[in-house]
């Protein structure tokens, strides 16, 4: 087989960057390791930026999403001391657009059916070879029997664990990791939201968020110990839990239902310097994680997208051939944005093992800030909305 991109994981990275650059006129060949069923059975980000669902409008795969998804113009934010409201419109002209991560996922590859482009599933052994030349290669095994790709360039958008970052050789590579002591126990349920906006939670027993898919399904997480193990936790001890954790008044009115999936993620910060070795190019979860306080996963990924995207079409289009070697720097810039953001947030809802009184008081102070400046409100605003390209 022989394409222009060669894209490696079908998850939303993946899977817009060959939308938009088909859309282009530019041909791609998409390998996912997984079936497309277990790709979409993935429960995970539920808050879009501004940006990101413009990506998925240019994309020409944005029509359910702008039916069917909840704009929020704020959020919340619960203390010890009550609850506060985090205005959007108070910092920038921005909102966010709740809608799941399998939603968009899911109309992602209806877009890729629609135009007929090259999605090959349940690829296994997937290798990449002379990135580093002119005429780089990704081989697979489907089926059984060994397939080659030959390509000019090479997307690896396959995730923490996948082939392409580990291509780059070790001594090129840096890699910057915060691991934190605790997870987050995440339940879905087919239940009316707690509120009509997420709700952040500060507690001495930890962290709670109250966050939603739509009307009648959502999403709850908790705090829990780097040891936790989600058999351990039943759907009641979860319930009485999250319930502690919000506001009285929130508790109090929470409707409780069954629980359609539960898991337990780490929470860990991780950025891998440079993004591009020769004609590969590393994208989203594959190259950065962020904890996901801040809900900027699967916006950066969108964003790395976008600037791939566009250095690619400038390339291949227009002949502009420097375009490429300003991706990685480009991407770079704003995933550190993102990463002291997520961090922030993390360092100031959770409670860590060994937080002093100190510490507490910190953390207490910022909240009052927060609650009490309005620019300190703005900043967030401008940070969770999305920074500017
Ligand atoms: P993905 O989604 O991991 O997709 C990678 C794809 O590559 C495939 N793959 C391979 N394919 C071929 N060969 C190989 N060797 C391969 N190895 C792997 C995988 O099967 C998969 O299909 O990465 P991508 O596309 O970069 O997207 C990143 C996002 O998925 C991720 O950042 C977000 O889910 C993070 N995240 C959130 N992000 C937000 O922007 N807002 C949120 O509200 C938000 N909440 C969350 C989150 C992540 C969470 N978890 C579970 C980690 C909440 C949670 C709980
Ligand atoms: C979610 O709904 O899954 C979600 C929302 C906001 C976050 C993280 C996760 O910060």
């Amino acid at each position: 087989m022989k394409t222009q991109v060669a894209i490696i994981g079908g998850g939303p990275a993946g899977l817009l960057l060959s939308q938009l650059l088909n859309r282009a006129g530019i041909a791609t060949i998409l390998v996912e390791k997984h079936s497309r069923a277990h790709v979409l059975a993935r429960i995970r980000a539920g808050v879009l930026e501004q940006s990101t669902v413009e990506l998925m409008r240019e994309a020409g795969a944005g029509a359910r999403m702008d039916r069917e998804g909840l704009p929020h113009d704020g959020c919340n934010l619960s203390t010890a001391h009550g609850m506060f409201r985090v205005d959007f419109s108070e910092g920038c002209n921005a909102q966010v657009m709740v809608y799941g991560q399998t939603e968009l996922t899911k109309d992602l590859y209806d877009a890729q059916d629609a135009i007929g482009a090259t999605i090959i599933d349940e690829a296994e052994d997937v290798a990449l070879h002379g990135v580093d030349g002119d005429a780089p290669s990704v081989t697979f095994r489907k089926n059984g029997a060994p397939q080659r790709i030959d390509c000019d360039y090479i997307a690896g958008c396959d995730g923490f664990h996948g082939a392409s970052r580990p291509t780059i050789p070790a001594g090129v590579r840096h890699e910057f990791e915060k691991v934190y002591p605790f997870g987050w126990l995440g339940l879905l349920s087919p239940t009316r939201p707690a509120a009509k906006e997420l709700i952040y939670a500060n507690h001495p027993r930890g962290f709670a968020l109250a966050s939603m898919r739509s009307h009648s399904l959502s999403r709850y997480y908790i705090q829990v110990p780097s040891s936790a193990r989600v058999e351990d936790w039943s759907d009641e001890d979860f319930w009485g839990e999250l319930k502690r954790r919000l506001p009285a008044s929130v508790a109090a009115t929470l409707e409780i239902g069954p629980s359609i999936e539960k898991s337990i993620a780490p929470l860990r910060s991780f950025v891998s310097e440079p993004m591009r070795w020769g004609r590969l190019f590393i994208v989203g979860d594959a190259a950065h994680i962020v904890p996901p306080t801040g809900a900027k996963g699967l916006n950066l990924a969108a964003s790395d997208v976008r600037y791939l995207y566009e250095a690619l079409t400038a390339t291949i289009l227009n002949g502009d051939v420097q375009a490429l070697d300003h991706y990685s720097d480009r991407a770079l810039t704003r995933i550190w944005g993102a990463m002291r953001f997520s961090w922030w947030m993390t360092s100031l809802l959770h409670r860590f093992p060994d937080q002093s009184d100190f510490d507490q008081k910190i953390q207490e102070s910022e909240l009052h800030q927060l609650e009490t400046l309005q620019s300190a409100r703005a900043t967030m605003a401008i940070n969770y909305t999305g920074l500017p390209y």
